[in-house]
């Protein structure tokens, strides 16, 4: 149950040349997976997945947490979705092999069965709640929805029982606020009943517990019309956005006791609880739509507006969507018909916010189905895993994909040269510029780009946390100090943990620095 001290040398360099944050929190540097590795002559062009990697439990849920480290969990060690919950925290920095998990069977202190259960980060606190999920899970009773809390510590490795939600909530979504807590919508009450949903949202504040908005209740926007998973996020208007699968849309004001009110159409149609999103720039989201489509949704104005963008090659039902360091959208797995190895997609299909095409890459060595997850890592890897209970696979593995923008253009398939930083603060508020210390900046001719990417957290091809950021920079050309631009407010970027990443001329990113923008 311990992590074991091997590759020591490897951690030791990979937090130096990070460097170790500042400030009082123990915070570590972000950890970098990436290994002498040899992508092939097409790396640069269609990325590479590195080898497939055992996995302790299928991660049905994934964190990216404040350390860098992943938390997972969804099934108990043989895949199977058990009474009892079993959680597992990877160290990337320990490389791919059984020493770089921290798995717990965890029958106490915290026995909710978290299988298809809300999860993210608490934006204050670094901490990762998880609500509701079931009470029991197995053949005879099935699931019997709970009203359960939990919280994990990354400083612990800890996850503890909270005062309960007023409401039993399976596949609630939960959604960061900007005013640092977290609103929990969505949800089954009742498996046999099935005229009871989780209509009435609520709020969790770190140190306060549950909020009831008892005069937000809606059927439509997340009640039995709209329960699984609503697709919901933080607005620039300083509301919560939700887009159901039928259409309609609504805006949801989390102060007292809640207000809800319904926007105009927008149009956007064709949508899927089975299909991801992303927000790929603020209050613009990308969604994948029905008949291989998809479209751009701007939330920035009064009402919203979509429009269409490019056509996928295939559709990929339950596939996820992962924002890159820089900025475009890559769709991993998913499958032609739900939930079937019929029409599994093994390659990867970015899309470009520039052009709005997708484009084929590189293969993946397993489907990904129903329960399987995707998330960014601090060394600009996709962590692509999980997948089953149920399904036709039982997927205890994991495999990373590298972007083209790690490798050398020249075909080699060597990974290329990233820029260094080697400091810089850990905290940072909004609308304000921060000196970040480069190593060997002048001669490797500056910087290009510098990006902000929200740390991930993802279940049911709905990784609603994830958002990019392009951030203003300045350089004077001749030091090895570089400043840095915050977004304006809370509303476009909510307090919480982000991953900042610095690029080279050539468009190769550096390792991404944890940083918590917020108070
Ligand atoms: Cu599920």
């Amino acid at each position: 149950m311990q992590i074991k001290k091997q590759s020591r040398t490897v951690l030791a360099a990979a937090l130096a040349s990070v460097g170790v944050l500042g400030g009082g929190a123990e915070v570590r540097a972000a950890s970098s997976a990436v290994l002498p590795f040899n992508g092939g002559p097409d790396a640069y062009r269609k990325g590479a997945f590195g080898p497939l990697m055992d996995w302790p439990l299928i991660p049905i849920h994934v964190v990216l947490q404040p350390d860098g480290r992943v938390l997972s969990f969804g099934t108990d060690l043989n895949g199977t979705h058990q009474p009892e919950l079993a959680y597992d925290v990877w160290e990337p920095a320990l490389g791919t092999g059984s020493t770089a998990h921290l798995t717990l069977d965890s029958k106490t202190p915290a026995a909710t069965n978290v299988f298809c259960a809300g999860q993210a980060l608490v934006p204050i606190t670094g901490q990762t709640l998880v609500a509701a999920g079931t009470v029991n899970m197995s053949a005879v009773t099935k699931g019997i929805p709970s009203a359960d809390t939990n919280l994990f510590d990354y400083r612990s490795n800890q996850m503890v029982k909270e005062p309960p939600m007023a409401l039993k909530r399976w596949y609630p979504s939960l959604v960061s606020l900007a005013g640092g807590g977290l609103i929990v919508m969505g949800g089954k009450m009742d498996t046999a009943d099935t005229t009871i949903y989780g209509e009435i949202p609520e709020v969790y504040e770190a140190g306060k517990g549950w909020r009831v908005l008892s005069t937000a209740a809606s059927v439509e926007a997340y009640g039995a019309r709209n329960w699984y998973y609503p697709r919901a996020w933080q607005a620039p208007n300083g509301k919560v956005f939700i887009q159901t699968n039928f259409g309609a849309a609504y805006d949801l004001d989390p102060t007292g006791t809640g207000t809800v009110t319904k926007l105009p159409k927008s149009g956007l149609a064709d949508l899927a609880s089975t299909l991801p999103s992303a927000m790929f720039a603020p209050g613009k989201i990308l969604f994948l739509q029905e008949k291989q489509a998809s479209a751009m949704l701007d939330i920035n104005g009064a009402v919203p507006v979509a429009s269409a963008s490019g056509k996928l090659s295939q559709m990929r039902y339950h596939g996820n969507a992962t924002l890159l360091a820089d900025g475009q959208v890559v769709v991993t797995g998913g499958s032609s018909v739900p939930n079937s190895l019929s029409g599994a997609a093994y390659a990867v299909e970015t899309w470009n916010p520039a052009t709005g095409l997708w484009t084929l890459g590189a293969v993946a060595a397993k489907a990904r189905l129903y329960h399987s997850t995707a998330l960014l890592l601090p060394d600009a890897t996709v962590l692509v895993g999980g997948g089953g209970a149920p399904g036709p696979l039982t997927n205890l593995n994991a495999e990373i994909y590298y972007p083209p923008y790690l490798f050398a253009t020249d075909g080699s398939g060597e990974l290329a040269r990233r820029p260094l930083v080697l400091g810089g603060p850990s905290t940072m508020v909004w609308n304000h510029g921060y000196p970040l210390r480069m190593a060997n900046f002048k001669a490797a001719r500056g910087v290009k780009r510098v990006t902000l990417v929200r740390a991930g957290a993802d279940t049911h091809n709905w990784n609603n946390e994830q958002r990019f950021f392009d951030l203003a920079f300045h350089w004077n050309g001749t030091d090895e100090k570089l400043r840095v631009f915050t977004p304006a407010n809370a509303h476009i970027a909510p307090p919480g943990y982000y991953l900042l990443f610095v690029f080279n001329p050539f468009g190769v990113p550096s390792v991404g620095r944890v940083v918590k923008i917020g108070p």
